[in-house]
């Protein structure tokens, strides 16, 4: 493998217009922070880079919804995130924005030189415009109804009850969200990146030269270099967002995704005047942590930027990660359907370990993972609390008494100390080759495969029971159980951070550097431990009985919240069409179920006419028992129908609501049997 001087590492810009919630933590922010803390420890040069997204429609959305500026909104969200990411412990060299000048220079001066090269096209096309509020109407603007399944409310871009990703253009009486008016078409202007002159270049920069991507990052990419190429357009008709530095171009802004990833560069400016060794060195090494809905964009759309502008380096990996579900459903921030990362931090304050540890062994590094609270508690409980935390007590506990707290010498070793010692000196290595891979979890489990070996170390020497006996074999054992904790130390910090922290300071130590893990010597004999504190609590049942009713009360209210829906209209009958139904008022006099036919029950129904079998498909919504009595409504004349060998004569009238349940329809005052219904 090539041999890099030094590392750039960027994490996907959230949006500015919503807290984050552990999705992001675990699909983003997490691996990439391990990663980062991971290469600073290994004295690695490395940038590490993130900020917020603070251009695009849905943005401008909310701040008309909420009637305040775009930018109201996304200085809100901004602190917010910055504030929440900051409490978890990523840690960014600089946490940046969008919004901000310099990212709106660079962006624009970055369209311009692709423009003065000759490296964009543009097109003039027909586009919905609002002519009662002057303007051009993004496809999010625009709600109609949706061609595939009616949907009266779908957005122009997307239909979210059939989930058919659509343009404005497919819509049924478009209506524009601004003036609720009908657009109209308009012709524009517009700027292309002509990704489809890149496509040789691709095939071979990315399927042939990086072929190690994961294979979910690497199989998106084939699919849309397989499927063809087109010209993107890199401008938009809107008004929030970098201007579009061309004189002919007033009104419009760059594409959010065309300057969003600008925005790893801009940041890198803000951080530091020297910023150009981390873009345009050929020795350093560019990664971008991302969730797989951003694949397209970091893979393609922004290497092809990055080589038309022509003086950057280009991502040497993306290690794109699935997504993490929450309690078996998709996370999602209109539904409410999340962990909140800043409520997590009310509930459970300075656990942000325990949730980086969860989020971590769960990390949906090759396929859709849940995140249950269920998990989160016996994760804490039984391998934080029990595995981890307890071997580092158990250990200072006993030096503290046998001690005083002061590191013992070791003495002469059995095979036992030598075969854990070899154990340790492999551990910094296996994690390592984990990282290296992005095999997070499977590094995580090798950090606590050291906490185990202490723990059985332990359990196996028990030198408490040795102590009045054999009290040099005690100073050996103790000696040893804290060179693990001191490696524990060294090599948990990535994924635990304040957990480390707090190690290195019951044991008394300054942080300590990756290469010195691995050793049996980093205390010396006579050394003096710090107070002992304790690492991880116990998480009672009921603490996560509360989480989960709180989930619980969500799914109610969202359950509450969704709009009835209506079966749409027949068509149109005249009446002579209805007058052939003779409906007559009746009563049901015996009642019982089909065999073998969970839905039917066989009804003998008084029509007034005469007294007759119906066979009625209601058995999902009532007992036989309880409608005897019920007064119905029974269409008569229908011609006779065997069900399930019985032959049924009429049918009984019925209301059906959205969720399919069935109720009876009846007069509303004592009317003998046989009225007719009409
Ligand atoms: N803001 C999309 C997202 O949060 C987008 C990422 C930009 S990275 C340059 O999914
Ligand atoms: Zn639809």
């Amino acid at each position: 493998m090539k041999e890099y001087k030094r590392y750039t590492v960027t994490t996907a810009l959230p949006y500015a217009n919503g807290p984050v919630h552990i999705g992001h933590l675990a699909g983003v922010y997490v691996p990439a922070d391990i990663y980062v803390r991971y290469l600073r420890s290994i004295g690695t040069d490395v940038i590490f880079i993130g900020g917020s997204d603070e251009h695009g429609v849905p943005i401008t959305l909310r701040a008309k919804k909420e009637g305040v500026n775009p930018q109201d909104i996304v200085d809100k969200y901004h602190s917010m995130i910055k504030q929440s990411f900051q409490n978890f412990g990523i840690s960014f060299d600089i946490y940046s924005r969008t919004s901000n000048k310099l990212h709106h220079k660079v962006a624009s001066e970055f369209f311009t030189k692709l423009y003065n090269d000759g490296k964009l096209t543009s097109f003039t096309d027909k586009q919905y415009y609002d002519e009662e509020a002057h303007q051009f109407l993004a496809d999010r603007y625009i709600t109609g109804t949706c061609p595939h399944c009616g949907n009266p409310n779908a957005y122009g871009d997307q239909c979210e009850k059939c989930g058919t990703s659509l343009s404005a253009k497919d819509l049924i009486d478009p209506k524009s969200t601004i003036s609720g008016s009908a657009p109209v078409m308009k012709e524009t202007k517009h700027w292309y990146l002509p990704l489809n002159e890149y496509e040789e270049w691709l095939k071979k920069w990315i399927l042939e030269d990086h072929k190690e991507w994961k294979p979910n990052v690497y199989g998106q990419c084939k699919s849309w270099i397989d499927a063809g190429l087109q010209p993107r357009a890199v401008t938009r008709d809107l008004d929030w967002g970098v201007k579009v530095p061309l004189e002919e171009a007033k009104g419009k802004v760059l594409y959010v995704w065309f300057d969003a990833p600008i925005g790893y560069i801009s940041a890198t400016q803000e951080l530091t005047p020297d910023w150009e060794k981390y873009w345009k060195s050929s020795d350093t090494r560019l990664i971008h942590f991302i969730g797989k809905d951003n694949i397209v964009f970091h893979c393609i759309i922004f290497p092809c930027m990055l080589k038309a502008e022509g003086s950057y380096i280009l991502p040497d990996n993306v290690p794109a990660f699935e997504f993490l579900n929450l309690e078996g459903d998709k996370i999602s921030t209109s539904r409410n359907w999340a962990v909140w990362l800043h409520e997590y931090l009310q509930d459970f304050p300075e656990r942000q370990d325990v949730l980086r540890y969860v989020l971590t062994a769960n990390a949906p590094e090759t396929k859709d993972n849940d995140f249950t609270w269920k998990d989160f508690q016996t994760k804490n409980n039984s391998e934080l609390l029990s595995i981890f935390g307890n071997f580092i007590n158990r250990t200072l506990v006993l030096t503290k008494k046998y001690f005083d707290g002061k590191v013992p010498e070791k003495n002469e070793l059995s095979s036992i100390d030598t075969a854990t010692i070899d154990e340790i000196k492999l551990v910094p290595n296996k994690i390592s080759s984990c990282l290296e891979n992005f095999h997070f979890r499977d590094a995580l489990a090798e950090m606590m495969n050291l906490a185990r070996l202490g723990n059985k170390y332990l359990t196996e020497t028990e030198p408490w029971k040795i102590y009045k006996t054999d009290a040099e074999r005690v100073n050996t054992i103790l000696n040893i159980s804290l060179q693990i904790c001191a490696n524990l130390a060294i090599v948990c910090e990535p994924f635990l951070p304040f957990t480390s922290k707090k190690l290195f300071k019951m044991l008394n130590l300054q942080p300590l550097q990756w290469k010195n893990a691995g050793d049996e010597n980093i205390l010396s004999a006579g050394h003096q431990l710090g107070e002992i504190e304790l690492l991880f609590e116990k998480i009672e049942d009921d603490v996560i009985e509360k989480q989960v009713n709180k989930l619980l009360e969500t799914k109610k209210l969202n359950e509450a919240a969704k709009p009835i829906e209506v079966s749409k209209q027949k068509e149109t009958i005249i009446f002579d069409d209805f007058v052939k139904m003779d409906i007559r008022t009746g009563k049901i006099i015996e009642a019982e179920r089909v065999p073998k036919a969970n839905k039917l029950l066989k009804l003998l129904v008084d029509t007034g006419i005469d007294r007759r079998i119906v066979v009625s498909g209601i058995a999902q919504y009532y007992k036989p028992e309880e409608i005897i009595g019920q007064e119905v409504c029974i269409l008569v004349n229908l011609a006779p129908r065997s069900l399930k060998g019985i032959e049924s004569q009429g049918m009984i009238l019925m209301a059906e609501n959205d969720k399919g349940e069935l109720c009876f329809v009846a007069p509303t005052k004592q009317f003998h049997q046989g009225c007719e219904v009409k």
